[in-house]
């Protein structure tokens, strides 16, 4: 006899799917056995053998409740998505983030701004924040007082359920935020452990005195270390101090107590059942605390991802897990599952490395560092895909390795120091009008915040000289940084994010510090709200709006029609040839696709002999459609920030 080495998957809960059809009833079975040695594995990696064993039990029964409760609608989703496992793999896909109220007032309003969306080729949509927060400073949303309510000004839990309806109607993913690190200080846990629930108190990591969070504190970095300082706070009514990461009001929850993954796992299968498409797990990094470390990228993360992931392919296959992780690019790779977690962890996450070597190759006009960066990036699974963004709604931190600098003979440090000096634009020449967001002397770090407009030198540009003239030349240039970076994530492969506002080139939000919560934290600068009257104006080509829309149109239509751009291709960064140029290559069995980014203000070249090797000596660029502009010296000639994909022809 052959012996799994494995426990068998306890019983089904037949029980809790008496009421379905028999193959309803087999399609569960069927699925548990698929995915209950994840679950179980996972599960084994965090918690004694026992503990293991009951909440696999729990989770099954959980999963199983929502399986019967699942409407017709999501269930064919479900079979769909099922029989076409890359549906988010493909070039067609491109992703658009969005603050709720910023973007169309209320979920209702959303779907007036449905035709914009489609204009753009969106068939992903995440809007921030929209459960029901803290009242007062929420931290954009992100503490999180009733996830199974919605914030009162943005409507009820069923405009979000018929918003998702609306979205799948037109072929578009609706993705929420799942705050899974921390709770607002008001949720119904901490209250209850406030209270003295003895229950509730092993929710959060509690401790009386100090003696343990200072043997963490050696350790830990501190995020917000202007209006957050320290990791812990002390709380009256725990008579104690809590975890809080982030700010004081956000209560980080203990990952260690089982209790703890059956109600996230619950509020996950709750927001699938509306029709929630893809969770970006906030914070993801931080949920597993161990002691003489900085208690980000864990292992145990990692395990307990796939138990979710095992959990939602059970019950909702339709639904994906996506990683916020903005870490370093060691620790990034892990979250699409490397190792024991290969392909079994999250489908999707944000490419943070990407984003940082745009901007870094902007400021420098240079692709060294990026190149080798890029380069030493270990391949992750073929199954999941990189979110590939410009900027986002949070601050852009300069995630360059010291090792990275060194190999190009860089000092990280220093390296830093001038992307931060650039983006603020105190660095001599620059036009960026960033804003330093938690300057931290200890360790000389400065974050940035500013529009993707204020950063590329745009909003300087259009703001003109003291007497008012406008250098259009500088406007020209500015609006060719904007559509390089976002040529550089529409071509990578993976989903491209559009940050709302930078599909018209938005400044920033002139007033945001007016708002009494939000004037301590500058990262609203760069959360605008959107602007009609620019949507209207770019319905004139020649207006900067309307060549930044048509750019973003072209760029989504061009993309959708290479199968090179499929997430499961690797984008393949080559090695440099020009220092000015940024080469990366798809390889695909129909032909390659190329992309060559001229990062500078001059024009550059790249040797065309290595076209021959790539099998592109007849190509043509297919963002032009026109052929390879190739000089005197067969070379390739790119206009200042011009970028060219080529194929063969
Ligand atoms: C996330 O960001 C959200 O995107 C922020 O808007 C929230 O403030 C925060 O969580 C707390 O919920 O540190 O500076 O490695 O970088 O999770 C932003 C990930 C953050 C962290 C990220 C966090």
């Amino acid at each position: 006899m052959h012996h799994h080495r494995s426990q068998p998957p306890p019983p089904v809960p037949e029980d809790l799917l008496a009421g379905l059809e028999p193959l309803r009833r087999e399609t569960f079975a069927l699925r548990v056995a698929r995915w209950w040695p994840d679950l179980a594995a996972g599960l084994a990696d965090v918690y004694p053998s026992d503990v293991a064993a009951t909440a696999g039990e729990r989770l099954l029964r959980a999963a199983a409740t929502a399986y019967a409760a699942r409407d017709e609608a999501l269930h064919r989703l479900d079979q769909e998505r099922t029989l076409r496992p890359d549906w988010f793999q493909d070039p067609a896909l491109v992703g658009y983030a969005a603050y709720t109220e910023r973007f169309g007032g209320t979920l209702a309003g959303v779907r007036d701004r449905l035709d914009h969306l489609e204009d753009l080729g969106v068939g992903y949509l995440h809007l921030m924040p929209v459960l029901r927060p803290r009242e007062g400073d929420s931290d954009g949303g992100y503490a999180v007082a009733d996830y199974r309510d919605v914030r009162a000004d943005l409507g009820t839990v069923e405009d979000l359920a018929d918003l998702a309806t609306s979205l799948h109607k037109r072929g578009i993913s609706l993705v929420l935020d799942l705050v899974l690190n921390h709770v607002a200080r008001e949720h119904a846990w901490a209250q209850a452990a406030r209270a003295g629930d003895e229950r509730y108190r092993r929710y959060f990591h509690v401790h009386p005195d100090r003696a343990v969070p200072d043997a963490y504190e050696r350790t830990l970095p501190e995020v917000f270390p202007d209006f957050a300082p320290g990791n812990f706070s002390w709380d009256d009514g725990l008579d104690a101090w809590v975890w809080t990461t982030f700010n004081s009001f956000q209560w980080d929850v203990d990952w260690s107590n089982p209790d703890v993954l059956l109600e996230y796992t619950e509020i996950v299968l709750f927001l699938a059942n509306l029709g929630v498409d893809v969770l970006r797990l906030d914070a993801i990094a931080f949920i597993w605390k161990r002691l003489g470390t900085n208690c980000q990228n864990q292992p145990e993360v990692h395990s307990l991802t796939q138990v979710l992931r095992a959990v939602t392919r059970i019950a909702c296959p339709a639904v994906l897990l996506k990683a916020e992780a903005i870490v370093a690019p060691d620790d990034l790779v892990h979250y699409l599952g490397r190792g024991r977690h290969h392909g079994r962890v999250s489908d999707l996450a944000y490419h943070n490395t990407l984003m940082v070597q745009i901007w870094s190759m902007l400021a420098a006009q240079d692709v060294t560092l990026a190149t080798h960066a890029l380069r030493s990036l270990p391949p992750v699974p073929a199954s999941t895909a990189w979110i590939t963004y410009v900027r986002c709604h949070d601050d852009i931190g300069w995630a360059v390795s010291d090792a990275d600098a060194a190999a190009v003979g860089l000092s990280g440090h220093e390296h830093r120091r001038f992307l931060s000096d650039w983006y603020s634009g105190t660095f001599p020449g620059s036009t960026a009008r960033g804003l330093v967001f938690q300057e931290n002397p200890a360790t000389g770090d400065r974050r940035i915040s500013g529009s993707a407009a204020a950063l590329v030198g745009l909003t300087a540009a259009r703001a003109g000289g003291p007497d008012g003239t406008v250098d259009e030349a500088a406007v020209d240039g500015a609006v060719a940084r904007l559509l390089l970076a976002h040529t550089v994530v529409m071509g990578w492969g993976g989903i491209p994010v559009v940050w709302m506002g930078d599909e018209l080139a938005l400044d920033g939000d002139p007033a945001w510090a007016a708002v009494p919560e939000q004037a301590a934290d500058n990262r609203w600068v760069h959360r605008p709200w959107f602007d009609d009257r620019e949507l209207s104006a770019a319905a004139d080509p020649s207006t900067v709006p309307g060549r930044v829309l048509s750019g973003f149109r072209h760029l989504a239509r061009v993309r959708a029609s290479l199968p090179h751009l499929h997430a499961s291709v690797a984008a393949e960064v080559l090695e440099m040839s020009d220092p000015g140029v940024l080469a990366v290559l798809h390889r695909h069995p129909e032909g390659n696709l190329l992309s060559l980014c001229n990062v500078t203000e001059g024009w550059r070249s790249w040797p065309g002999f290595r076209l021959e090797g790539l099998g592109l000596t007849q190509a043509q660029d297919a963002l032009t459609g026109g052929p390879v502009p190739r000089g005197g010296d067969g070379d390739v000639w790119l206009a200042p920030w011009q970028a060219v994909w080529l194929v063969a022809s």
